[in-house]
């Protein structure tokens, strides 16, 4: 009777000892990750405007929450593109592409715009000009 109530208690140690384990685990995983020693593999989109639109079509870009993501972007023309809700924000020329790095915690369905097609300097957003929305970006819950 006496060492079967101690091998349940043992047991129940053993279970509470896993259990710290695995948490230290969990903490240690995610301070890698916020750490980036390890950046988790972004999900890639490459995006190519041409006549200051997305060429070929793939105007939503859909993401899991929590993901890592890359917009890779070329151009046809300079060009400031926003993305809304997460407010990033990068100059894109034909000579250079630019990417939109975003960690989609955030759920929902944001814009991408066009702040200045020819200009190579975006100061003052929103600044009375019309914005072009170029895509989407859909950050769904898991
Ligand atoms: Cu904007």
């Amino acid at each position: 009777m006496n060492s079967l109530r101690r091998s349940a208690e043992s047991g129940r140690r053993r279970v509470l000892r896993i259990v710290g384990l695995s948490a230290a685990l969990a903490a240690a995983l995610s301070l890698t990750r916020t750490a980036g020693a390890q950046p988790a593999a972004a999900r890639r989109f490459d995006l190519r405007i041409a006549k200051r639109r997305v060429a070929d079509g793939a105007t939503t870009i859909r993401v899991a929450q929590g993901e890592m993501v890359e917009l890779h972007w070329t151009t046809d023309e300079p060009a400031i593109l926003h993305l809304h809700g997460y407010d990033i924000e990068v100059a894109v020329e034909p000579a250079a592409p630019a990417v939109m790095r975003v960690h989609a915690h955030a759920t929902g369905r944001f814009p991408i715009t066009v702040h200045a097609f020819g200009k190579q300097e975006g100061k003052g957003q929103h600044d009375g000009h019309r914005e072009v929305t170029l895509a989407y970006l859909e950050a769904h819950p898991r």
